[in-house]
């Protein structure tokens, strides 16, 4: 490992005085007496980037993570200059690039507070072994300062005093220690004077990141070629450094089917098609809602992608469209290593057409997965990702596959060190040819976008489905990702929470863990309070490896069943709840879930929690991470909470024990949001809806919530064919008005909303729907229901004084 501070050959180079300073519209160029020139663009007004060349020239500026819909544009640029500093002024930073060194110090633009400084700045060292350049970046930190994000690292939420490495990597049976595992997400947030920025090191080279690690007051970012390239994103709120980068490195390019936000079952494998049927049975026997069912690598004949074992299937199309019926889709695993078969067609074509990856001296690569010997396609080649998601017609238009699960894409290679491809190995790059240093870490994500396209294209009119394990920044575009090969154990039940936060920080929040485990058995306990976790993930799928037992929720006791079934229900009920989220995160890149500090980051008690989250804008979910649990101490955040069990109300701003028996997990509700429900369904679309329900909090004072809805698949509602409805609650001391305003041309199915007020100080006494008097028999006195229009724009209910 190359370390910040280890000198190699020439020791660490740093730029001297600047000698030139040009500007172009938004890009400002300065340069060295040494040759090193800096470029600062503005992106936006809280967004800058800053590249880096120590040749004076610039390499060809490509990146696979930042996204074609980026926004651009800024209210402000202004460039003025002192005795020591060039000054950059926008609407929202002030940005000095000293004339001594280029170190750069950037401040906030209204109250002048400092938000990060270069320690040693911009430095680096030549590669001898590789040419250019090993690049170096460093930065003093601030008192208190903590630090946030980097995708899906197993730590606690803080990563203050840690280092890390990027560099994807198949970590079966990973731990709370095991870096890197298999995302590579070089984006961090710091905090410090309740003020957030982030930084987006866009380099996919082997990168380290160091945050006080080596050194107490420094946070340093290196890596082992390529551009020293990265992004300022500034605050100061977290959730607007999350949305902007989410907004740089591309946010969902389609919803995703609502059904893909149902449960998911998996197992390695179900198979034959008996066993398949078998376990899609028991669930609507034993009314355990579920919407997909998957087949790992064993449905394929010797392992060779896009072919069936006819034993096991002998007529999948029919297995497919039965299990369909049934309201299951169908989801199959797809690899990227491609056996070496002069029978196989896949193998001839991609031989035929030149797609597969090649050595430096020119021989295949060629490496051992599932199938036996295997060449890889070059998915950093646009050719070949066009190619590889034609493999996809019959799957998908023919047979009927609705979504595929890509594995195996860091890419993994077994029986070699490094588990995967070696430097020297050649790819495309989209033209920028390079070598599997800097192809490595986006080889999956080329993969799944290969995958995206060839299901977008053959699932049309309907969405696409993917899954990847491997990712870097701006795979969040194409797929959705689960975080790899976990074990049964309730260390990785609080690492999943951990990572799940996490990657909903780093721009990715389509993100679930392997509920229950994949190594090793969960018992019905541990399976249980995963469960309870996975339900309030963005992705919901119990998988585990099959080697040791079942892991359906029937195949622990009755008991177990009963509790899994209830809170697989809470879910399909939120699901216009959830889907809400995901139209937010779709359109303005607001993770799904947020960590504590990334809600309330003005309250400091929040920076260092880790196992609450809220899921959604509204619910307070935290987990129980340990056995024989009758409840836990959790923190509140700041505001009031009612229970979602029994509407107690409690105050927040503290830690509180609160119970929570098996049968149990703390939610809470923040008081006057309005929580949309469907009924329970076993999959999406057994029922219409013909009522919504909405479930509405007190509070004294205001709140806003919002239901998205529209046809839960397809592409209409990007002509307009949604229904959003935007709810403004107001609570005074002895009255509630609710107002709804409605936009998008969608119709939902159902005429009606059946109200329900919880927390309601006072008795009601009079109802007003739109200026008429609400028939007060019609109002269900027990537990304040009433049955309202769809339509009503403003409701008053009036109490006794
Ligand atoms: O070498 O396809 O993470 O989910 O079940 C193991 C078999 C390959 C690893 C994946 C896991 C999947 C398994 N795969």
């Amino acid at each position: 490992m190359i370390l910040n501070t280890e000198l190699e050959y020439k020791g660490n180079l740093f730029p001297s005085k600047i000698i030139s300073y040009k500007k172009d519209v938004d890009t400002l160029y300065f340069t060295s007496d040494n040759g090193v020139v800096l470029q600062v663009t503005v992106e936006r007004d809280s967004v800058l980037r800053f590249r880096f060349t120590t040749t004076s020239i610039f390499e060809n500026d490509f990146s696979y993570a930042i996204s074609q819909y980026a926004s651009k544009g800024f209210n402000k640029l202004e460039v003025s200059e002192d005795d020591e500093n060039y000054i950059l002024t926008t609407s929202k930073l002030i940005c000095h690039i000293s004339k001594l060194d280029m170190r750069t110090s950037i401040f906030d633009a209204k109250d002048k507070t400092l938000i990060s400084q270069d320690e040693l700045g911009f430095h680096w060292e030549e590669s001898h072994e590789y040419g250019g350049d090993i690049v170096k970046m460093s930065k003093s930190t601030f008192d208190g300062e903590s630090y946030y994000g980097l995708g899906d690292k197993p730590v606690q939420n803080n990563l203050k005093g840690k280092r890390f490495e990027n560099w994807v990597t198949d970590s079966y049976a990973f731990g709370r220690t095991t870096d890197p595992i298999y995302k590579t997400i070089p984006f961090f947030i710091g905090l410090h004077h309740k003020k957030a920025y982030g930084i987006f090191f866009d380099n996919t080279f082997r990168s380290f990141f160091d945050f006080c690690h080596e050194r107490r007051n420094i946070a340093s970012f290196w890596a082992q070629g390529g551009e020293m390239n990265y992004y300022f994103i500034y605050g100061p709120n977290m959730s607007d450094v999350v949305s902007n980068y989410t907004d740089l490195t591309g946010k969902l390019q389609n919803l995703p089917p609502l059904w893909a936000l149902g449960y998911h079952q998996c197992k390695w494998s179900y198979y034959p098609e008996s066993k398949v049927k078998e376990v899609t049975k028991k669930f609507r026997e034993l009314k355990i809602p579920c919407d997909a069912i998957y087949l790992d690598i064993d449905y394929m004949d010797g392992f060779r992608c896009f072919t069936w074992n006819k034993e096991y299937f002998p007529d999948p199309k029919r297995m497919v469209k039965e299990l369909a019926e049934d309201g299951f889709k169908t989801i199959v695993i797809i690899d990227p290593g491609i056996k070496i078969d002069k029978d196989y067609s896949v193998y001839q074509e991609g031989l035929e057409k030149d797609y597969f990856c090649k050595r430096a001296d020119g021989p295949y690569m060629k490496g051992k997965v599932w199938p036996g010997e295997c060449y890889f396609p070059d998915f950093t080649n646009p050719e070949v990702r066009e190619w590889w998601s034609n493999l996809f017609k019959e799957l998908i238009e023919d047979i009927g596959v609705k979504g595929v699960w890509n594995d195996m894409n860091e890419p993994a290679v077994m029986d070699v060190p490094g588990k995967t491809f070696p430097n020297d190995v050649r790819h495309n790059y989209d033209g920028n040819h390079s070598s599997h240093r800097k192809a490595h870490n986006v080889y999956g994500m080329q993969m799944a976008r290969a995958t995206y396209h060839g299901l977008k294209k053959f699932s049309y009119p309907k969405r696409p489905f993917v899954i990847t394990r491997s990712a870097y920044s701006g795979t969040q575009r194409y797929t959705s990702t689960w975080t790899g090969d976990n074990v049964a154990s309730w260390e990785h039940l609080s690492i999943a929470n951990a990572q799940a936060q996490r990657m909903c920080m780093s721009g990715f929040s389509f993100v679930g863990s392997d509920i229950g485990g994949f190594a090793e058995q969960p018992n019905g306990e541990l399976f249980t309070r995963w469960i309870q976790l996975g339900v309030f993930h963005p992705f919901c799928r119990t998988h585990s490896s099959g080697d040791h037992g079942d892991q359906e929720p029937y195949a622990f006791d009755s008991n177990v069943t009963n509790i899994v079934r209830k809170f697989i229900e809470i879910r399909y009920q939120l699901l216009p709840y959830l889907y809400t989220a995901f139209w937010r995160y779709a359109n303005e890149g607001i993770p799904i879930l947020k960590s504590l500090v990334l809600f309330d980051q003005q309250d400091s008690h929040t920076h260092y929690r880790n196992d609450e989250f809220i899921f959604g804008e509204k619910i307070l979910v935290c987990p129980i991470l340990e056995p024989n649990a009758k409840g836990r101490r959790m923190y509140f955040p700041r505001g009031n909470w009612f229970s979602f069990w029994d509407d107690e109300l409690v105050k927040g701003g503290e830690e509180k024990w609160v119970d929570a028996d098996i049968d149990s997990l703390p939610i809470y509700i923040k008081e006057g949001a309005i929580i949309p429900k469907y009924p329970v369904q076993q999959y999406v679309g057994e029922k219409t809806i013909d009522e919504l329900k909405l479930d509405v909090y007190y509070k004294l004072g205001k709140e806003k919530s919002q239901v998205y809805e529209d046809a839960h698949d397809g592409y209409d509602y990007k002509k307009g064919r949604y229904s959003l409805r935007n709810f403004t609650f107001v609570g005074k001391k002895d009255a509630v008005i609710i107002q709804q305003y409605k936009s998008g041309k969608f119709i939902t199915e159902y005429d009606t909303f059946q109200l329900n007020l919880h927390g309601l100080p006072f008795k009601i006494e009079k109802i007003m729907v739109d200026s008429e008097e609400f028939d007060m028999k019609k109002l269900i006195i027990k537990d304040n229901t009433l049955i309202v229009s769809k339509e009503f724009t403003d409701i008053k209910i009036l109490g006794k004084k």
